[in-house]
Order: C-alpha cells, then structure tokens, then sequence
C-alpha cells in the first residue's frame, strides 16, 4: 500500500485512525461499536468507523431537519454556488479520492478516477440545473385566472448505497438534492466506510467555510439497522436506495406503508446482443469491459451475450482469446485489468455461481478460479470465466456480482434475441452490437428491450451522468442522476390564482348564495 501512496491519499481525505460519521456544522460524532474497514487489495486494516447509534441518529435527523428549514430559503443558484465549490474540491482531491475508492473497493485505480469523475460531472450538472428548476404554465379555464406549477424542496432526502459505488451514487443523489433545497442523511456501505467519511469530510469542510447551515449532509454508519432508523422514520420523505433487489423490496415495503417515496437502484441482468453482421473487434472490447471491469461488481455489468449462430464460433474465439489477456492483481498497478472482488461472500457466491452453471448443464470456455499466493493474499481475487448456458438457467436467470459471462446463441430473427434478452426479472441494461438499422431500431422501440437503458454499438456498462439512470421490473423503476431525474427531490405544486373581483367556480358550476 506504501509504494501506491494511500498514507498520503488518506492524510489528504483526512482518514484518521477512528473516524466517526458525523453531520456538516455540527460538534457531536457517532458513538457506536467500531467497524474495521479492511482493504480487499491486500487484506490490510485502512482504518475504523464509529458506528451510529439510535441516539445518534436521533440527533442526525434533528439537526437535518431544522437545517433543511433555513436550507431551503437560500435560492437555488446560490445552493448551486455551493455544490460548485464543493466540485472545485473535488477536482482538487480527485487523486487521492479515487486512490482510496480502488484500494477500499478494489477497483482499478482508472476507474476509480473515473468514478470521481462521474461525482465531478453530476456537480456541474447540478450548478447549471439550479438555474432550471423550472415548472410550467397552464391557460384556466376561468377568465381571469392564472395557472402554474413550482417544484419546491422536498425535505430530508435519506441516502442507501453500495459497496460497489462508493462515493459517485452518493454524489448523484446529494448533488441534485442539494440544489432541489433538501438536505441528505447518508448511509454508505459498512464495506466502504472511509470512502464515505473522506465525502463526508469534504462537504462539512466547503459547507462550513459558506456558512451552509448544519445537518445539510449528514453520514450514518453501519449495517441494515442503521438503514431502517430511516426507512421507518417519517420525517424522510424520500429514500433513495441502491443494491441488491432483496434489500430493495424490504425498502420499497417500508417506505411504502407510511407513504413515503422512494427511488430504487437494484439489480441488473445485463445483456448484450451480437447480430450476424456486427462489429466483431468492438462487441468483445465492450464485452470484457462489461463482463470484467470492477471484476463484474456493477449493476451494469454484462452478464449474458446473447450471440447469433452464425458468428457464434468467432465470437466465442474471439472472448476465449481476450480473457487470455487479462491481467489480475493489485487494481493500483496500472497495468492490471483486473481486481478483487470486495470479500471472501463474494468469492463464495462467485464459486456456487459456476458450480451451479456446471451442476444445470453449462459448459465451461474459460476456467475460474481463486488465485493464492504472491499478491493475492486477501483471498479475494478470481479469475473471469465464460461459461455456455441457456436463458432459463436458474443461475443465468439470477445477478451473481462477479465476473460470469454466459454465452447464449440465438437463431433466426433478432426478435428471438430481444425476447431471451427480456426474458429475465431484471431490466436495468441492454445493448445490441449491429450495423443493420432495422434491427436497431427494433431493439429500441415499443416492441425492443424492457430496460431502462438500451444501448446500440456500445456495452452495458459505463453510462455518461447526463442521462436518466436506472430500470424496471425487478431494478425497481427509479431514476436519478441527469435528464429530471431532479424531480424526485421536490415537492410539485398547481398554483392557481384569481386576480378578478369575483369568483367564478371551475367546471362552469353555479353556486349562488
Ligand atoms: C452501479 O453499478 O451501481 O453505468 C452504478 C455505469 C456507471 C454506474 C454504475 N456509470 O456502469
């Protein structure tokens, strides 16, 4: 870890030895059990967190709520002044943060950079969005009348993130919701802990150096518990969640029974479609980019390449050949392509996954594996497989977080791809690699993917902030980030005003008194 620099990244973030989560502007800290945050890289302790306890939150949601009051009376562009403020930082400590993300998380140290820069661009889309708060005007039907709409701020927004994402989906909610008026409670994963308190840092230094009132961006720390002090408590008008889709329906059920709402970021089932005459270099760049990157631990990853028959055989080569190339280790040596998976749950539910595939007829192309000795001590790294299976495969049917691919053949129309491609729970991703426009078009019309991201000549994974992100079925229909995902975070009201002298009803109703 020395010779990578995390002692200096971490003194930059302002890791200390116990961190505790905290809230911005105010002198009181989490006082719970620690928990140790342990590196998957080199299974090394980074650092401890204090947990929150009820009472602490109890002070969270007090100093939160009292702060959104004042909060949401400073205008728009002036909170979009903040955030971008906090984004000069973030600029500023671009390195070390993304040093921290990949040797928490284990990604590569380029797509920890990368994931800062997903926190950067959402912080410029939110400085110009708050100048575009905008509702609309609607001609009443009364003479002399007027009618519009204003989105106001919705309140405490409450934060649920993973593991795999540590600080950017953090960052896509509080950046937007900053700027709607609302101030955000944040539960980051007890995987990833310190990646949240160096955010957490961050923010409660630009907000303290504006004079933002305290509680704006708050931090609790801990497992589900901590979770559900939120969900439960209806002073948190809106729930924001992302991970697996078990923990999306114990949300969504929650929330749901005191009416209160939520944006749901579940699991995906990601696939990409290889037509007859698509581009055979670019589909397996895609491929293994969406298969492997951040060692198949995105909810975008590609998980099933739905491959026609007649280039089936080269495709299946050609991904065999390019898993040849990998390089697995130290995700903070550059020229690695590969990391660790988070911990050793994973690695198991990694080795069950190709058991199972096996175990319902697969075929293994490229063996995995747990890799032992020099630098892999952590027990968390795995090498990619490819296996050849069926759609209706149990563990095919089912997101396994790891690098899987499963290759599947089609024949006949592209309709029978897209119909195995929809043939799952899941509908967060798709993509089809084509130079045929008809079927491209097909794939993204009425008749095309389900998901909510539907993609041509490019993967699964990787989306740029300024679209809407997200997906249905089981992924769970939010949608955050950029296009109005922003409206979520507000409240929406119809105004209407009579400037006449006397009071006409709507609907033509007489009413003489
Ligand atoms: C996630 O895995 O939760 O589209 C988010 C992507 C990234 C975000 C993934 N921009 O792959």
């Amino acid at each position: 870890a020395t010779e990578f620099g995390i002692t200096e990244a971490l003194k930059a973030l302002g890791i200390e030895e116990i961190n505790n989560g905290t809230s911005t502007g105010a002198d009181w800290f989490s006082n719970g059990e620690i928990i140790e945050s342990y590196s998957p890289v080199d299974g090394q302790l980074i650092g401890k967190v204090k947990a929150t306890t009820r009472e602490d939150y109890e002070k969270v949601i007090t100093t939160a709520s009292a702060g959104f009051k004042e909060w949401r009376t400073m205008p728009a562009p002036q909170r979009g002044e903040i955030v971008r403020k906090f984004n000069d930082e973030l600029r500023r400590l671009k390195e070390p943060l993304g040093k921290l993300v990949s040797y928490e998380m284990g990604k590569s140290y380029q797509e920890g950079l990368g994931e800062v820069q997903e926190m950067i661009d959402i912080c410029d889309f939110a400085v110009g969005l708050s100048r575009q708060l905008h509702g609309l005007t609607m001609h009443s039907e009364r003479p002399g009348h007027r009618m519009y709409e204003q989105y106001h701020p919705l309140g405490v927004v409450g934060i649920i993130s993973a593991f795999n994402f540590p600080v950017a989906v953090w960052s896509w909610n509080t950046a937007l919701a900053w700027v709607c008026g609302d101030a955000c409670v944040w539960k980051g994963s007890e995987k990833t802990p310190l990646t949240a308190v160096a955010c957490q840092n961050i923010a409660a230094r630009v907000f303290e150096e504006n004079n933002v009132p305290a509680g704006i961006s708050c931090l609790i720390t801990g497992d589900y518990t901590v979770g559900e002090f939120m969900t439960k408590d209806e002073r948190v008008p809106l729930i924001s969640a992302t991970g697996s889709t078990r923990m999306g329906k114990i949300v969504a059920k929650e929330v749901a029974g005191r009416l209160g709402k939520t944006l749901l970021e579940l699991g995906g089932n990601n696939a990409i479609i290889v037509t007859p005459d698509a581009n055979i270099k670019n589909t397996v760049i895609g491929a293994v980019f969406g298969a492997v990157g951040t060692c198949g631990q995105r909810c975008t990853s590609t998980r099933r390449l739905i491959v026609h028959e007649d280039v089936y055989d080269k495709v299946k080569t050609a991904m065999v050949d390019a898993y040849k190339q990998l390089r697995i280790g130290n995700p903070l040596d550059q020229n690695n392509h590969v990391g660790p998976l988070i911990d050793k749950d994973a690695v198991k539910n990694y080795q069950q996954a190709l058991e199972k595939v096996v175990a319902e007829g697969g075929n293994i192309l490229v063996e995995g594996g747990v890799l032992e000795g020099e630098g892999y001590e952590s027990g968390c790294y795995v090498k990619p497989a490819i296996a050849e299976a069926k759609n209706e495969f149990e563990i095919v049917q089912h997101e396994t977080f790891a690098p899987v691919l499963y290759l599947l053949k089609y024949s006949g129309s592209v309709e029978n791809a897209i119909e195995v491609q929809n043939g799952v729970r899941q509908g967060l991703s798709s993509a089809i690699m084509t130079n045929n426009l008809r079927e491209a078009e097909l794939f993204l019309s009425t008749q095309g993917s389900d998901c909510g991201i539907a993609n041509v000549n490019i993967g699964t994974s990787g989306a740029e902030i300024g679209g809407a992100f997200g997906g249905e079925k089981e992924t769970g229909g939010g949608r955050e980030s950029g296009s109005d995902a922003w409206k979520v975070y507000m409240r929406r009201q119809t105004n209407t005003i009579n400037y006449t002298t006397e009071l006409p009803l709507a609907q033509g109703i007489k009413f003489d008194l």
